[in-house]
């Protein structure tokens, strides 16, 4: 068997700690939440836990605003909590992995505060300070969570760039003492131990030196793309980085890169770069614009992006796998079918099939290993995020109704996925015994971890099952990959090839019963299945798939 990088056989757990489980009820989750939670997701059989943001920092944007790279939020524990948990869950085999959020900081971070003081003062070049155009911002870019892309600071009468909030202005990567500050801090909790990092928005730490206008769009603002993401000394960068620091150690790397298409991959994805990337383009297919209404994802061009990356990187790259995150809907919803128990539950396995067999690393984002749901907020009051915040107020601008800007949040807004996880069906989803930060999904009474371990049927048993495979099954992580039939509008068919062994998988995104005419190349596949879920039958040559049903043959 071919000798394999450990990162390529594991399962990631992306742990969005605020949500997972609140250790001394003031209703915000926190570290010792996780390190009691530990023999779970040991259960569950993932070996690395990505935690998203637990700084020091102001919570404009729940911790990607970093105001102390080096200290511990206080609402999460302490660094003697973090610390411990490093420590325990290395003796139970998990490896932690953290955000590196360095495309920009917090304004409070000590470095901005400096900055804004004066035009000279030495921390000024540390981030991006321009005069205005007749009284107006450098450029007409906007900023991706709406609105500009700019603030004038009262101060020097300048402006700086961000491209989220404004409280996080983006740091200056051309200065090579910013990037030394990056390196030194990420030497500090590599030598804590910790495992790897996930780097946010990292395609976008090289812009283009003239910030020159972007295409106009109907807001009226600019669009930054392409002059913020790839940008000329981007892969400089990440290489510096490598030498510097990713060389030394032994670990998993992930960047999350919006606007890279899978034929740049390899190039961020190699030995002096970083082990993978997480692609946006089937995100994207359902993207909505503040004012415009929810549309289901297409189905089709849901298979060719999702083919694509297989494709294009088998051989060259390694890809990265995810139905969702802390910043998606939750995928059941928004991929599959929430509106029945029985949809749900087959809907939430069937996609889980469909992503597990292919080739990468497959991350699970707390919650879906239960099939948890998005939910409905009864107003904007109930939405915490900064993000959706902004679009809800832009669409009402517009003249959107409210009840239409809230249907927009229902199927799109990141609160869906940021929910208390749900672990039994008591106050809170057993999440705290405080008031939650956040409003708990009704539906804990049904989908909960206490419940689903008890029954061998639950997506979370499924969910093990997958994990299990994986580790068993050489051709998941090897083998090749071929899109069956790419215009079937409902089933998704795919191969894997290694050595003379083939892995057929075939998944039913719809709530009816699909007939498929099994071709000739595939009918001594065995009867028993590897893993199956929903309804299948084979008779007479045909294969009779039941609503959002899936199955895996060897052959
Ligand atoms: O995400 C950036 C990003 O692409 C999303 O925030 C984007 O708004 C969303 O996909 C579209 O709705 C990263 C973090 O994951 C996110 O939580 C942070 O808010 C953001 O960067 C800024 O750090
Ligand atoms: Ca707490």
């Amino acid at each position: 068997m071919v000798n394999v990088e450990w990162w390529k056989k594991s399962v990631v757990y992306q742990i969005y700690p605020r949500s997972f489980y609140d250790s001394n009820s003031d209703g915000i989750g926190d570290l010792r939440g996780i390190i009691e939670k530990l023999d779970y997701l040991v259960y569950l059989g993932v070996d690395v836990l990505w935690i998203s943001p637990f700084y020091a920092s102001p919570g404009v944007d729940n911790g990607y605003d970093i105001s102390d790279y080096r200290a511990i939020a206080p609402e999460f524990g302490t660094m003697a909590d973090c610390e411990e948990l490093l420590e325990k869950a290395h003796e139970k085999g998990l490896k932690i992995m953290l955000d590196l959020v360095v495309n920009h900081t917090s304004d409070k971070h000590p470095w901005f505060e400096e900055s804004r003081q004066s035009l000279h003062n030495n921390k000024r070049n540390f981030y991006f300070w321009r005069e205005g155009r007749d009284n107006a911002p450098p450029n007409n870019w906007m900023s991706l969570f709406g609105g500009g892309a700019w603030k004038q600071d009262p101060k020097t009468g300048q402006y700086y760039l961000h491209l989220f909030s404004e409280n996080q202005p983006d740091l200056n990567w051309d200065n090579e003492e910013v990037r030394q500050e990056v390196y030194d801090m990420m030497h500090f909790w590599l030598k804590k131990g910790v495992d790897g990092f996930r780097m946010d928005m990292i395609s976008l730490i090289s812009k283009v030196p003239e910030l020159p206008d972007g295409q106009l769009m109907p807001n009226g603002f600019g669009m930054p793309f392409p002059f913020v993401n790839n940008g000329p000394r981007l892969h400089e960068f990440l290489q510096e980085m490598n030498r510097e620091v990713l060389s030394k150690y032994d670990l998993i790397t992930v960047g999350e890169t919006p606007g890279v298409k899978p034929q740049d991959a390899s190039q961020y994805s190699n030995p002096d770069e970083l082990n993978m990337i997480f692609q946006f383009d089937h995100m994207l297919l359902d993207r909505v614009d503040p004012g415009n209404a929810y549309k289901k994802p297409d189905f089709i061009r849901l298979k060719q992006a999702l083919s694509n990356w297989q494709i294009e990187l088998h051989n060259k790259a390694w890809n990265s796998l995810y139905w969702c995150n802390h910043d998606q809907p939750r995928s059941v919803s928004r991929f599959g079918n929430d509106s029945s128990r029985e949809y749900r539950e087959n809907s939430a396995k069937m996609l889980a099939v469909c992503l597990h067999m292919m080739q990468g690393t497959p991350f699970i984002y707390q919650g879906e290993e239960l099939g948890m749901t998005n939910i409905r907020f009864d107003n904007i009051n109930e939405v915490k995020d900064v993000e959706a915040i902004h679009t809800y107020n832009i669409a009402i601008n517009m003249g959107v109704t409210p009840k239409d800007a809230m249907e927009v949040q229902y199927h799109k807004g990141r609160d869906n996925a940021r929910t208390p996880m749900q672990w039994e069906n008591t106050e809170n989803a057993g999440f705290s015994k405080g008031t939650p930060w956040i409003k708990t999904n009704p539906n804990h009474s049904e989908i909960n971890v206490k419940v689903q371990k008890d029954d061998a049927n639950s997506v979370l048993n499924f969910y093990r099952r997958l994990i299990e495979i994986r580790k068993n099954y050489p051709i998941v992580t090897h083998g090749n990959y071929e899109l069956i039939d790419p215009e079937h509008k409902e089933l998704f068919i795919y191969r894997r090839c290694y050595g003379e062994q083939i892995l057929l998988v075939i998944c039913n995104f719809t709530d009816g019963q699909v007939e498929w005419e099994i071709p000739k190349a595939f009918l001594n596949m065995k009867n028993e299945p590897i893993i199956e879920n929903g309804v299948i039958q084979r008779k007479n040559g045909l294969l009779i798939i039941g609503a959002y049903g899936s199955v895996a043959y060897l052959m």
